[in-house]
């Protein structure tokens, strides 16, 4: 059988995503009313037919009505896809119920499914968000573990709001790259003291997209009266009483703004932290999570008098020699597969020590990879013992949410990472061999 090309990886990429987003958010039919998920799409070569594979929970009796509202409704998504995916052809779509799905992985999905569902819900959420905001007193904001510059400039912007309406807040961060400490106003806020937490009624997560990645090092999480989780992580998987997740939205930063600029008087020191999550999540304002929203919004924040120069210097053109040096070694160790469509590439615990660098140094490596002419999909690992090895990926076909996923990560669709535990060469046969039958079965 011929192998699709890679226009139709990415078209059944994003009819899936598409056709699930309308389901959850935009059809009015009663008959839709059970919990669907859409599992994979298959578009002929021709775009033609396009056949969509769904799961739906219920009795037998309610799937089959599910599936004839679905299939009803199959004209209304056909025109939705053709203005919004504007393919070369748009095809005729047909639902096919698929219960052959392995349990667990169901579950997941239509678990993953229904809290993107109640995030599409939306609007009550976000001023649910903002009530308890506004009537708890004394907060805790955390990020993920080894926190970028949209976890630092989220949680510090969101503090900077909380403390101008008179709260108590302490951000506790994992440490972070000094680019960050530098450029990011609202350092004050972070928590000192190594021996003891704070004291906290709320413990907010920002930017995190699961439980066990909060850098809580202090037990906060477990001490709180509430936990409050604001996110845009596709991969996310609630663990707070209080969500507020945007999948479509380009960073934390942007919801942040969101949720506090009707409530909080913004300044240039909160405008230059929310600059740095928009810049830096959208790659320079690059990446297809941009959004007119997004420009919107930075428009808004320029309007601050904000040093965004400085602000993109510092966190996107700036090299440490550190970092220029371990991009050296990963380039030299680099294997380029598949005629030159997949990049990988690692580097040892032996070279890190010899540089002197750490995790946060690898940082960029990946997205480099990503943009060596006819690269599709990179990824690059470090090693950070001999059995622990840390995995980042970029590309710009593949669901790399759902290969991170796979192996305990995760991530946005294209970006993603992961840990695997096993040596270095045994991680990089196994999530190589993961990426690349990716790129051919997608
Ligand atoms: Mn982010």
């Amino acid at each position: 059988m011929k192998q699709p090309s890679g226009r139709l990886i990415k078209y059944n990429n994003e009819f899936a995503r598409e056709i699930a987003q309308i389901i959850h958010s935009e059809l009015k039919d009663p008959r839709v009313g059970q919990i669907v998920s859409v599992l994979k799409t298959e578009t002929s070569v021709d775009l033609k037919h396009c056949k969509v594979y769904v799961s739906i929970l219920g009795s037998p009796g309610e799937q089959q009505k599910t599936l004839e509202g679905l299939q009803n409704a199959a004209g209304f998504i056909r025109k939705c896809i053709a203005e919004r995916v504007n393919p070369r052809q748009t095809p005729e779509i047909r639902f096919i119920f698929d219960g052959s799905v392995e349990y667990g992985f169901k579950m997941d999905k239509l678990i993953e499914d229904v809290i993107k569902r109640d995030a599409a819900a939306g609007i009550t959420s976000l001023e649910e968000i903002r009530r308890v905001l506004l009537e708890k007193d004394d907060f805790v904001i955390a990020a993920h573990v080894n926190p970028d510059s949209d976890a630092v400039g989220s949680c510090l912007a969101m503090g900077m709001c909380l403390k101008k309406l008179g709260k108590r807040v302490h951000v506790v961060l994992d440490s972070y790259h000094e680019k960050n400490r530098i450029i990011i106003p609202g350092q004050e806020l972070v928590w000192q003291d190594e021996s003891a937490g704070p004291d906290v009624s709320v413990f907010i997560v920002l930017d995190c997209a699961s439980a066990d990645r909060v850098s809580d090092r202090f037990g906060c999480m477990s001490r709180a009266e509430t936990i409050m989780c604001i996110d845009h992580h596709l991969s996310h998987s609630n663990f707070a009483r209080y969500l507020y997740l945007d999948a479509e939205a380009s960073s934390t930063c942007e919801l942040i703004y969101r949720i506090m600029s009707p409530v909080a008087d913004l300044d240039s020191d909160i405008a230059s932290a929310l600059y740095a999550g928009l810049l830096t999540d959208t790659g320079g304002f690059r990446h297809s999570c941009t959004g007119a929203e997004t420009m919107r919004i930075a428009s808004e924040l320029i309007k601050f008098g904000i040093p965004f120069t400085d602000i993109y210097n510092g966190l996107l053109m700036r090299h440490s020699l550190t970092e220029t040096l371990v991009l050296r070694a990963a380039l030299n160790n680099m294997e380029l597969l598949d005629d030159n469509r997949a990049a990988f590439s690692f580097i040892s615990s032996e070279e890190m020590n010899e540089i002197n660098a750490e995790g946060t140094d690898t940082d960029g490596v990946s997205e480099y990879l990503l943009n060596i002419a006819g690269v599709e999909v990179s990824v690059f690992l470090y090693e950070k013992t001999k059995d622990e090895v840390k995995a980042s990926m970029r590309s710009s076909e593949l669901n790399l949410s759902e290969i991170a996923k796979a192996f305990g990560g995760g991530g946005h669709w294209h970006a993603a990472g992961c840990t695997i535990n096993a040596p270095l060469r045994e991680a990089f046969r196994s999530i190589s061999e993961m990426v690349r039958s990716a790129m051919e079965i997608v």
